[in-house]
């Protein structure tokens, strides 16, 4: 019965590390729609937190034939410039790849982070929230102190 129960365990405890699942979702619409229709999908708007997490958004943009449209992301400097956060976790940016001179809050007003193709490569941006384009939704994480 112990072996049980701390199997279970491990199998929960593996779930809550597992790597997230992300999902493009090929409708254009500004930022604040976008973290909305996420949440109304059941999911989030996407959190990139290691490089891992942005290799599998750059499978996923593959996968889904976009790879070169940007795609918005959950960061953003809306309350505090210069100061990104992801938006549905409240935490600060663990990992990063701006692009070459970003983020650089043109004409004051670029407060919503998305994801460009330079190079190739998969990078971050600041851009204006009002902006309309594709963006990515990612599996709610498990509760992991139930
Ligand atoms: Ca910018």
């Amino acid at each position: 019965m112990k072996f049980f129960t701390v199997l279970t365990l491990a199998v929960l405890m593996v779930a809550c590390v597992s790597a997230k699942n992300y999902t493009i979702i090929t409708t254009s619409l500004n930022w604040h729609l976008a973290f909305q229709d996420c949440e109304y999908r059941g999911m989030q708007l996407a959190t990139i937190e290691s490089e891992e997490e942005l290799n599998a958004v750059d499978a996923a943009s593959k996968a889904a034939g976009t790879a070169n449209e940007a795609m918005w992301t959950a960061g953003t400097d809306l309350a505090e410039e210069a100061k990104f956060v992801w938006m549905n976790t409240g935490k600060g940016f663990t990992y990063v790849r701006w692009a070459a001179n970003q983020p650089d809050n043109w004409k004051d007003n670029e407060h919503c982070m998305h994801l460009r193709r330079d190079g190739g490569q998969l990078v971050f941006n600041d851009v204006d929230c009002p902006r309309k384009m594709y963006y990515i939704c990612e599996d709610k994480p498990i509760n992991c102190d139930e």
